[in-house]
């Protein structure tokens, strides 16, 4: 059986909880292959609401075994308190995998991260404050410390003193602040290794039996396409790879198995953090968008940045992933409007760019050129099938499809399980 990817087209926040948790029924392992607690992914099931960030979206289904990949970066003491979270709600996590290379986030990441962004001042990426980038740095330094020296204290031991040595001296003469104790450090993560070690495994062999085996291996990203390290409006990315092309690095499965590439596109577009957004909108328009969309940040309760549809991103995204099929969500929060502009290419300095500038500095002063769609006013939150939609709603989600180059297979109109339209 084949694996799939499921991949957000934009930056982020496109709604790829609930697609997972769609998907959930057919699959039988849920990874997540990049980025860590910075990921807020929301689930609705009937009146109960969940909000994850480490833990895979398969959690929510009993049926489903959830993995941790090697790409991801762990905060051991916020996956047992999710963990902890879910149990009380009745959500076992006995099944849950984590793979024996992914890095830990130390507490030296999290105060790293804080003070650089202070450091950068109007600069500042706008991260999570979670320790995301330091984490990854140091992996690629490889001063990283993994899950699996969890179950070596002589190691675990050895790399942390190893790490404060460095990181200790940035802390206290670089940004002056107090430096981090590697003993109590040693004590907290061995206290966090008693209860993770029934869960640490080498995924990498469990996915490929399973999937020699013809189970559905369904691969969840985290944050979006423009949110990629390589191919998003670096520096304003996140530290890891959440485009297809990452997936089978950050969960040790070879691109050949991938047979689908499923990306979530929001029917609007909205951002958090710092960096070029052509289509944001910064007046009362999107301030309706953000109150009616609900675009507040999962896991920090910052107000997303909103604007119209940019069919441009669209297409990149179709093209960086290879798409094979769109999920469009959040057509119901566009109920209510005369027209709909959407960005179908961006001037700079007077010349047209039909796809995303090469450069950063032109891609910051893209301005976008908008071609408008006749809204609707019809509530469309109880549509069960495409010919429910209105003609202009349909007619949108046509437009949406043929600009970004793949088919749209499935639409949200509203943010509960079965507020899903399937299209084909
Ligand atoms: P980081 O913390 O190093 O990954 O931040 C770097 C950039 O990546 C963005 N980023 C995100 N963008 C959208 N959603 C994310 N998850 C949360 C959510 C965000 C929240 O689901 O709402 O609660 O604020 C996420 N995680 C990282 C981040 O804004 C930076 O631009
Ligand atoms: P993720 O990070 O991509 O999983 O997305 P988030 O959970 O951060 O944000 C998406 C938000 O939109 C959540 O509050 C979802 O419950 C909600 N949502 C998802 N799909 C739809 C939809 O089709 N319509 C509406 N109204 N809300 C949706
Ligand atoms: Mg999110």
């Amino acid at each position: 059986m084949p694996a799939a990817v499921l991949v957000g087209a934009q930056w982020g926040d496109e709604g790829k909880g609930k697609a997972t948790d769609l998907l959930g029924g057919d699959v039988d392992y849920v990874v997540r292959y990049q980025g860590g607690n910075n990921a807020g992914h929301t689930v609705v099931i009937g009146d109960q609401k969940y909000a994850l960030h480490l833990l895979p979206t398969g959690i929510l289904s009993p049926e489903v075994v959830p993995v941790i990949g090697n790409g991801v970066v762990i905060d051991p003491g916020v996956l047992l308190s999710e963990i902890d979270g879910l149990a009380a709600r009745g959500i076992s996590a006995e099944r849950l995998l984590i793979s024996a290379n992914a890095h830990l986030i130390m507490p030296h990441h999290k105060a790293l991260d804080k003070v650089t962004e202070r450091y950068l001042g109007k600069a500042k990426i706008g991260t999570t404050g979670r320790g995301i980038g330091p984490a990854y740095g140091d992996k690629i330094a490889r001063m990283g410390v993994r899950v699996q020296d969890l179950l070596d204290p002589g190691i675990l031991a050895k790399k942390i003193e190893v790490a404060l040595t460095e990181k200790n001296q940035v802390l206290t003469k670089v940004y002056n602040r107090r430096g981090i104790e590697p003993q109590a450090v040693l004590e907290e993560y061995l206290g966090y290794a008693e209860r993770l070690k029934p869960h640490i495994a080498d995924t990498s062999l469990v996915l490929s039996k399973a999937l020699d085996e013809d189970k559905f291996v369904l691969l969840e990203g985290g944050q979006g396409t423009l949110l990629d390290i390589d191919h998003g409006t670096y520096p304003f990315v996140t530290s890891s790879s959440p485009t297809s092309g990452g997936a089978c690095a950050g969960a040790g499965i070879p691109p050949n198995r991938l047979t689908k590439i499923i990306g979530i596109l929001k029917a609007y577009t909205t951002r958090v953090g710092s960096g070029p957004f052509p289509t944001e909108l910064t007046d009362e328009m999107g301030e309706w968008l953000r109150t009616t969309g609900g675009e507040y940040g999962v896991t920090t309760g910052r107000n997303r940045r909103c604007g119209w549809f940019d069919a441009v991103i669209a297409r990149y995204a179709t093209r960086i992933n290879g798409v094979t099929d769109y999920f469009l969500t959040k057509l119901d929060v566009l109920s209510g409007l005369e027209r709909i502009p959407v960005c179908v290419a961006y001037e700079v300095d007077g010349v047209r760019h039909d796809e995303i500038p090469m450069t950063q500095t032109d891609f910051h002063h893209a301005k976008p050129i908008y071609e408008e769609f006749p809204g609707w006013q019809e509530d469309i939150t109880g549509a069960k099938t495409f010919a429910d939609l209105p003609p202009n709603a349909q007619a949108y989600v046509r437009t949406l499809e043929e600009m970004s180059g793949a088919p749209i297979s499935a639409i949200g109109v509203g943010p509960g399980r079965d507020q899903t339209v399937v299209v084909r």
